[in-house]
């Protein structure tokens, strides 16, 4: 390993026996620039040119990034936001961080055997995330052996028969759990989960149930369908569009060509968030000259700087004034008729109004009566409104009672299931809804486990899996012995950093389907496997033939996406073959299903998900036109078809959380920075908020930062004591911001350590990461050894 890498280890972290599983608590060189005020423009198109350069990839990259998006193209492995249907911009239909995603996979760098074999899995554990991922794309299976220090090579053949004794050895197939982070394609996702269910389990724990499982829950019961309503054209002829708990300038930049086209036509935006993120505020579109190098769009015609957690106290309080506002202009603000069609509930809803007063709303939500009322009246005489949310409400514990809230503001308005009217929860990974529609769920309903019983002509288990929190808790107590993961990084983007660790050094087997070397690899069961695989970008040989996949976008298009780089390495074997040759190895003659089939043809793949999964009618016709098709959605069309509910949408109760604090208690969001993907970290930078060259810092506001005796630039360390134990996260330095006193934000995956396995959704059973009670204390150096003996 070169001597730079070895520099970044923090002494600390090398007196423990076992790879570290955080990142070195080690400080870089923090600059501080300018806060952004505007997302986007010239310094957008220089990052993402400047990191094709740095992986070495220029020509290959820029040839790659005039394909992605495009209709004979592939689909950008960055974020879920849907393409244009009708035209696409000929110059590239990509945003920074879309290219910057290209460039990490796009890279000609690999490790192979001899980099494994040079490093030992202790020593590359010392390193941070951001020098792991660029060491390049992984190159040739290898294995961890019982008791070694270093990945090996293995032959796929032989990997496949480690895996299928590991499997069959198992006491009930209940005692594995099949992950999936949400790249993995539709015809790999189908084949994946037909093979657990085949084997016996539904333990698919995956990257949703971090993500939107919140958003889900709240709308499957309430609207019939766990998906948003809107397509990309509703953003272009709206009245009003709200953007709540969401980064659209990082993480779904291409949304914001979608808001400006809406503002250019007169549609007003609100943003809700606790941080003034310089995505909601201006936009200079990189793809029009005068966007590159004029003044840009001012986005946020209002914005609301709510406190972490005081959303549900802020949407009470508009609707609180909406009624007022109807009161004072009976039907001018309330959509009685669609209310009396199409909902139930609404008397319930409405009484418990009294109980509300404005001042002590606007109190608790930390948004003035003035900014609440200017909020009200934006939305008050129009009838069609947009709200978008991301991971700022999914990932609070009332996270679920949010989402039907919001739902609720919607029907009082009349305002879903008609053009330039609806929700839009803003998916993440770029296949994660594929995945969804796909069976990937822990919770397979009875009637989708019915047409594969039909079809297949075997009976899928029925019992529900466990989900991403219930999988980590049973590795910890012995229940599971086996974590196979397709994609993500199970360690890093989980929860409890320690706790996690813990339960994965208990598996007898973990196997990483991967296309980068991460710290799950790193932190692994008794026995580990490495299978690398080709990503979106890489060219697909099957018998010769280029194959293409599909995915569905945020919202509901499905496309199709063909590679067209040539793999790193002739080692790679795309997902589907993999999860086929797992299944012939393990269930042998066992098995009903021709995975061959599978194996060598996705149009197989294809004709069968047809039969299974409505929706896919003609699946291999269509998602050979331009453009793909869009699947139904029945509440996108007005209808809302709940078990519970009949035909209509229920006005729900919630409550107002008590956020009280203890008196030197913060109540921390872990976010992400502009220039990571989840725990895939490009740079160690973050522009918009000003931030270069460091990721162990702590925005807080300049008033908590006197009051407690710091002062900003201090190096202190961050406590959370959930369930009686002393979380730690040791180093960070002090940024002072704007966001609401008593808030603080920090980026995940370093704060991970303090979110308690505990801290969960209600309902959704979602890590509760943007709810996180922390303390925060002056940087003590012998801190360390009290993480010692947490270890
Ligand atoms: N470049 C890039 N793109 C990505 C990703 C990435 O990491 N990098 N990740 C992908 C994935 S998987 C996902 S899920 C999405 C995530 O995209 P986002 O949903 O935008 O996720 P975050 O950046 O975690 O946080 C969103 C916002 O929530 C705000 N927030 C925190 N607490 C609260 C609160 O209590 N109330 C309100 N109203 N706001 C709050 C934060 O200030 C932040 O602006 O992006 C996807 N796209
Ligand atoms: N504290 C905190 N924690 C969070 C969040 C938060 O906001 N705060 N956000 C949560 C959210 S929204 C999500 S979605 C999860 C994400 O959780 P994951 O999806 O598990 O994590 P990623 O970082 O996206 O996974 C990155 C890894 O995926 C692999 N990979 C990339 N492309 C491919 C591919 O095409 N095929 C295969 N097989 N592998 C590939 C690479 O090896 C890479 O290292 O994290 C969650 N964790
Ligand atoms: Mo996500």
């Amino acid at each position: 390993m070169q001597e730079d890498n070895l520099n970044n280890t923090s002494p600390e972290q090398t007196n423990n026996k076992e790879p570290a599983a955080e990142n070195p608590y080690q400080l870089l060189d923090l600059k501080l620039t300018r806060v952004g005020k505007w997302a986007a423009g010239v310094p957008a198109v220089m990052a993402a040119m400047s990191d094709l350069v740095e992986e070495k990839t220029f020509f290959r990259g820029n040839r790659a990034l005039l394909k992605m998006n495009q209709f004979n193209g592939f689909d950008c492995p960055s974020c879920a936001w849907p393409d244009p249907d009708d035209e696409r911009s000929p110059v590239g239909e990509y945003c920074e961080n879309g290219a910057k995603a290209l460039a990490e996979e796009a890279t000609t760098k690999k490790i192979n055997a001899a980099f494994f074999q040079a490093n030992a899995v202790y020593e590359l554990a010392k390193l941070d995330d951001y020098k792991i991922g660029k060491m390049g794309r992984l190159a040739e299976p290898m294995y961890m052996p019982l008791g070694g220090t270093h990945y090996q090579p293995i032959s796929w053949e032989d990997a496949f028969k480690k895996i299928a004794v590991h499997l069959n050895q198992l006491a009930s197939p209940d005692e594995a759990a099949f992950y999936t982070s949400g790249r993995t394609s539709n015809e790999a996702s189908f084949v994946y989960q037909l093979f657990a269910k085949v084997y016996g389990t539904n333990n698919m724990p995956d990257c949703s149930n971090m993500c939107h499982e919140t958003s889900g829950s709240a709308l499957l019961p309430t609207i019939g369908i766990g998906k948003g309503t809107v397509k990309l054209e509703d953003f272009y002829d709206t009245d009003v569009i709200v953007i709540i708990g969401q980064n659209p300038g990082t993480n779904a930049p291409r949304m914001m060509s979608a808001l400006e086209k809406g503002k250019k036509k007169g549609a007003k935006i609100i943003a809700i968030n606790p941080l003034p993120e310089a995505g909601l505020m201006g936009f200079h579109n990189p793809q029009q000259i005068n966007g590159i190098v004029g003044s840009g769009v001012k986005l946020a015609d209002l914005y609301l700087p709510v406190k972490i957690n005081g959303d549900m106290a802020l949407l009470k309080a508009i609707e609180l004034l909406l009624l007022d506002f109807e009161k004072k202009s009976p039907g001018e603000v309330l959509d009685h008729a669609f209310i009396e069609e199409k909902t139930t509930g609404y008397n319930a809803f409405l009484s418990q109004f009294e109980k509300y007063d404005l001042a002590e709303l606007s109190r608790q939500s930390g948004v003035s009566e003035a900014d609440i009322y200017e909020a009200a009246q934006m939305m008050a005489f129009k009838k069609r409104i947009i709200i978008c949310w991301g991971m700022g409400l999914t990932q609070q514990h009332n996270g679920v009672a949010l989402i039907r809230e919001i739902l609720n503001l919607l029907l009082l308005k009349g305002s879903i299931g008609k053009p330039g009217a609806g929700i839009c929860p803003v998916r993440g990974h770029s296949n994660v809804q594929g995945n969804r529609t796909m069976l990937i769920d822990e919770k397979p309903t009875d009637e989708q486990l019915d047409r594969l019983q039909d079809f297949f002509g075997f009976e899928p288990p029925r019992k529900h899996g466990y989900d991403v929190v219930h999988a980590i808790k049973a590795m910890h107590d012995g229940r599971l012995k086996v974590l196979f993961c397709m994609g993500g990084n199970f360690l890093s983007a989980t929860p409890d950093t320690t706790y996690t660790a813990e339960a994965m050094r208990r598996l007898s087997l973990t196997v990483y389907v991967s296309t980068k070397l991460n710290r799950s690899h790193l932190v692994h069961g008794q026995e580990s496997l490495i299978l690398p695989t080709l990503s979106r970008s890489d060219i697909d040989l099957v018998n010769g033939v280029h194959q293409f996949v599909s995915t569905e976008n945020s919202m509901g298009v499905v496309e199709w996406s063909r590679g067209m780089l040539k793999p790193v390495s002739e080692h790679l074997i795309n997902e589907t073959q993999i999860v086929c040759r797992m299944a012939i190895a393990t269930l042998g003659s066992r098995s009903v299903i021709n995975w061959q089939r599978y194996h060598d043809s996705y149009d197989a793949v294809r004709d069968d998900i047809e039969k299974c999964i409505p929706g896919f009618e003609n699946y291999n016709v269509r998602i050979r036109q331009k453009g793909g098709f869009y699947l139904p959605n029945t509440a996108r069309d007005g209808i809302f078809k709940t078990k519970t509910f009949g035909d209509r949408a229920p006005f729900t109760l919630t409550e107002i959380p008590d956020n009280t604090l203890a008196t030197d208690e913060y109540l921390m969001a872990t976010t992400r920075t502009h220039d990571q993907f989840n725990t895939t970290i490009y740079g160690l930078d973050d522009r918009y908020r000003g931030i270069k060259n460091e990721r162990r810092v702590i925005f807080m506001n300049s008033v908590d930062i006197e009051k407690a005796g710091f002062s900003p630039g201090e190096r202190v360390d961050l406590f959370n004591y959930d369930d009686g134990i002393e979380r730690i996260a040791p180093l960070f330095i002090i940024v002072s911001y704007q966001i609401p006193e008593r808030n603080a934000v920090t980026y995940f995956p370093e704060t991970n350590v303090l979110v308690s396995i505990n801290n969960v959704v209600k309902e959704s059973n979602m890590p509760a990461s943007k709810y996180v009670k922390i303390k925060i204390k002056k940087h003590d150096p012998t801190i360390y050894n009290r993480i010692n003996q947490v270890l």
